[in-house]
C-alpha cells in the first residue's frame, strides 16, 4: 500500500511508479481520528485508591492494549465541571470549593510476577497531563512503539498479563458534597479512510513498469485531521 499525503492547501505534483507484473489495485486514503473506545464509570472521590503527598489517587479505567489500534492515539478523561473549584471559576465567591489541580497519567502495567496484582516495578508511565481543569488529554504518536519501549524498560519477556491504566491524581481541597461523580474516558485512534481529494485509477496493469498520475481534487473547505 502507498500512503500519499495531500496536505491542507498544499499543491504537490506526484507520480506513482509501479514495478512488477500483473494487475495492481490502487486506493487513495487519508487519516481520520475515530472514537475506538468510550467508557463511563462512577468515581467515588471520597475513597481514593491511595494518596501521594497532597494528591488523592484514583484508578479510573483499565484498558487491554490489544483492543486498541497501535498507531497514533488520543486518550481523554473528563470529570463534571463542578468537581473543580466551581465557585472560584464562576467568580461568585472568594471561597474555594472542590479540587484545584489534577494530573492524569496513562500507565502501562505488566504483571511480571503473575500474581494478578499491581506491584512496584510493574508500571511504566507512558505520558501525563497536568492541569487546573476538569478535562485531561494525552496524545501518543504511536502506541505500538510506546508499548515496545515500556516492555523493554520493565524487562517484559514472554507472555504476561498487561494493561493500560488511566490514573487520576487530584489535589487542592476536598471532594464535592456529593463525592460520587461520572468520569468519562474516550480513546481516539487513527484509521485510514477513502480519500475524497485524491483520485487514482482503481487498478493498473503492470508489465515491467507502469506509472499513474493521481488527480488531485481540492475540497471546497480544507481541513486536516491533526493529532
Ligand atoms: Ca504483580
Amino acid at each position: 500500500m502507498i500512503h500519499l499525503w495531500a496536505g491542507a492547501g498544499a499543491r504537490t505534483s506526484v507520480e506513482i511508479v509501479v514495478e512488477g507484473d500483473g494487475v495492481v489495485g490502487l486506493r487513495a486514503v487519508e487519516p481520520r481520528l475515530e472514537t475506538v473506545l468510550s467508557y463511563r464509570s462512577q468515581l467515588d472521590l471520597s475513597t481514593p485508591a491511595s494518596t501521594s503527598g497532597a494528591y488523592s489517587v484514583f484508578d479510573v479505567a483499565t484498558i487491554d492494549p490489544e483492543t486498541l489500534p497501535h498507531g497514533p492515539l488520543e486518550v481523554s478523561l473528563t470529570l463534571p465541571y463542578e468537581v473543580f473549584d466551581r465557585l472560584g471559576r464562576e467568580r461568585s465567591s472568594t471561597a474555594w470549593e472542590g479540587y484545584q489541580y489534577g494530573v492524569m497519567a496513562l500507565l502501562y502495567w505488566a504483571d511480571l510476577d503473575g500474581d494478578g496484582l499491581g506491584d512496584g516495578g510493574e508500571y511504566y508511565v507512558l505520558s501525563v497531563d497536568e492541569r487546573a481543569a476538569n478535562a485531561f488529554r494525552i496524545q501518543l504518536s504511536n502506541l505500538g512503539e510506546d508499548l515496545a519501549e515500556a516492555r523493554a524498560a520493565l524487562g517484559v519477556a514472554g507472555e504476561v498479563e498487561e494493561a493500560l491504566l488511566v490514573r487520576l491524581a487530584l489535589a487542592g481541597l476536598s471532594p464535592p458534597q456529593n463525592p460520587v461523580v461520572e468520569a468519562s474516558v474516550e480513546v481516539l485512534g487513527l484509521s485510514w479512510r477513502e480519500s475524497g481529494a485524491l483520485m487514482l485509477p482503481e487498478d493498473l496493469t503492470v508489465d515491467g513498469r507502469a506509472w499513474s498520475p493521481p488527480r488531485y481534487r481540492p475540497p471546497p473547505r480544507v481541513s486536516t485531521p491533526a493529532i
